[in-house]
């Protein structure tokens, strides 16, 4: 058993944090109030509570969670919801005034402030781990709480922590859409602040999901609790392996060894299917090749952006329910025949995982229940175009450095926008490198294929090694039927 402590951050990240403990009670068979409620739980259920509750002297599960943010409405919601019960008073955490936005302030300033006192509360919860694997860190980009205090932790959990696993499920400034016009400012600070200090982040953004809920589930009006439930459902699902039994039962870890060619490609695209809505749900028939399909179709991507743009570096498919791994096989052959772009320097493998335990949906999200569903991760080189998007907001307002003030009103410096900046134009040039062919180099020239910036970690070397790293990548063939 490998206990996992969840921080959620901010306003995105601690109402996402809602909606993934109000559907893992459904699945374990937790009450909001913190009490066991089934007997007839799935197989094994309780056999890997450990990983994500711990078990208090009185039969009570407490999520291993600390829940955060900077201003006391999102989380005073919920200590007085029916969730009141449910998470440790010390884990819920609040102050007065929050970051309005402001990188800086999360930072800096007013964020700073709470580090003690949230850094206690989340060694208590590392310290009674018997085997503890690391933190899940939930948060928007965009905010100032999530982006900002966020960076703080991950900065502080790394000195603290060491080696310890730090993976982020980030809601990521939309494309078209935001809530502030300083989002790009805050997101790119915060890229630059935790590059080396994440080992994975899943980014997701509004737009996918709220396409998600009204093109697939026939919601009129999703909200966020929509949304929320959407992204649960696919953390859920990525969690499954380390709170379940399964027959090719592969670790998160294992999946990121798989998924992470380099230090800094750590920003894989989630897929997930089946959305079905409830009217739709009595016509659809759910197979393993459907699944497979839907989790190559850009409408079930979580973040917008565009695959046949770029290429693959490796896929992880996670599958839920019973299935046959024969028609995994089958289904994946069926993928790699469309001729899928990948990068020539990696095998064109499919990663598997299956997971008997199907999907569970909590009632009111919208969502049909199914037998089986698929959740497809991968590292591909299009995620860059996420990021000149981005970069190219930033350009924009910090050529007039509009809005920056507020930000060197917290103390911060114009060097080190600029800083975070080139990080930024350095990654996206990384992700350039990636995609192009190894021996020639796309746009000719050895110098350029080695071309990669001193921010980045692979240096020839370390290229020539992942050539045959990913180890058992094309698991797909060799897995047990
Ligand atoms: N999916 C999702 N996105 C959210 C939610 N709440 C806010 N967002 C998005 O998160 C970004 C804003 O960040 P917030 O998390 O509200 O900000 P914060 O971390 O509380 O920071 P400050 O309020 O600035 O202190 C915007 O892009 C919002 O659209 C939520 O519950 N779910
Ligand atoms: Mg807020």
């Amino acid at each position: 058993m490998r206990e996992v402590v969840s921080v959620h951050v901010g306003q995105a990240g601690v109402q996402i944090g809602s909606a993934c403990w109000e559907l893992y009670g459904v699945e374990h068979g937790v009450s909001p109030d913190g009490f066991l409620t089934a007997d007839n739980l799935p197989c094994n259920a309780q056999d890997f509570f450990g990983t994500f509750y711990q078990e208090t002297s009185t039969g009570r599960y407490v999520p291993r969670a600390i829940l955060i943010d900077l201003e006391p409405t999102v989380i005073d919601e919920i200590r007085n919801n029916q969730y009141k019960e449910l998470f440790r008073p010390s884990s819920l955490i609040s102050g007065k005034e929050d970051a309005a936005n402001n990188f800086g302030r999360g930072y800096y300033t007013i964020g700073k402030e709470m580090e003690v006192t949230i850094l206690d509360a989340i060694r208590k919860q590392a310290e009674v781990c018997s085997s503890f694997a690391g933190f899940f860190l939930f948060h928007s980009m965009g905010g100032g709480t999530g982006s900002g205090l966020t960076t703080l932790l991950m900065q502080k959990l790394a000195s603290e922590y060491g080696k310890k696993h730090k993976l982020e499920f980030v809601v990521y400034p939309c494309p078209r859409l935001s809530t502030a016009v300083v989002e790009p400012y805050n997101a790119v600070l915060m890229s630059h602040g935790t590059m080396e200090h994440s080992d994975c982040a899943f980014l997701v953004d509004n737009e996918a999901l709220y396409d998600i809920c009204t093109r697939q589930l026939d919601m009129e009006r999703p909200t966020y609790v929509s949304l929320n439930r959407i992204f649960g459902q696919v953390i859920s699902a990525l969690t499954a392996s380390m709170r379940f039994d399964g027959s090719i039962n592969v670790d998160l870890s294992e999946f990121q060894t798989n998924l992470v060619p380099y230090p800094r490609i750590h920003f894989p695209l989630i897929t997930y299917a089946p959305f079905h809505s409830i009217n739709k749900a009595t016509h659809e028939k759910v197979t393993v090749t459907a699944l497979t399909r839907a989790c190559f179709d850009k409408s079930n991507q979580m973040l917008r952006c565009d695959p046949t743009r770029g290429k693959y570096m490796a896929c992880c498919m996670l599958y839920r329910g019973l299935i046959q791994v024969k028609e995994v096989n089958s289904s994946i052959q069926i993928i790699k025949n469309s001729k899928i772009p990948f990068v020539d320097w990696c095998p064109t493998g499919f990663k598997i995982g299956v997971n008997y335990q199907p999907p569970t949906c909590v009632p009111g999200s919208g969502l049909s229940p199914v037998n089986l569903s698929l959740c497809a991760i991968s590292n591909s080189t299009a995620i860059a175009e996420v990021w000149s998007r981005v970069n190219y907001k930033f350009d924009l307002m910090f050529a007039k450095r509009a809005y920056a003030h507020w930000y060197l009103g917290e103390g911060m410096d114009e060097q080190e926008f600029v800083d975070a900046r080139e990080n930024l134009a350095a990654l996206e040039k990384d992700y350039e490198e990636c995609g192009k062919d190894s021996d020639k180099g796309e746009s000719g020239g050895e110098e350029e294929s080695t071309a990669f910036s001193t921010t980045a970690t692979p240096d020839s070397a370390q290229s020539e090694e992942a050539t045959d790293a990913p180890t058992d990548a094309t698991s797909a063939t060799d897995a047990p039927a």
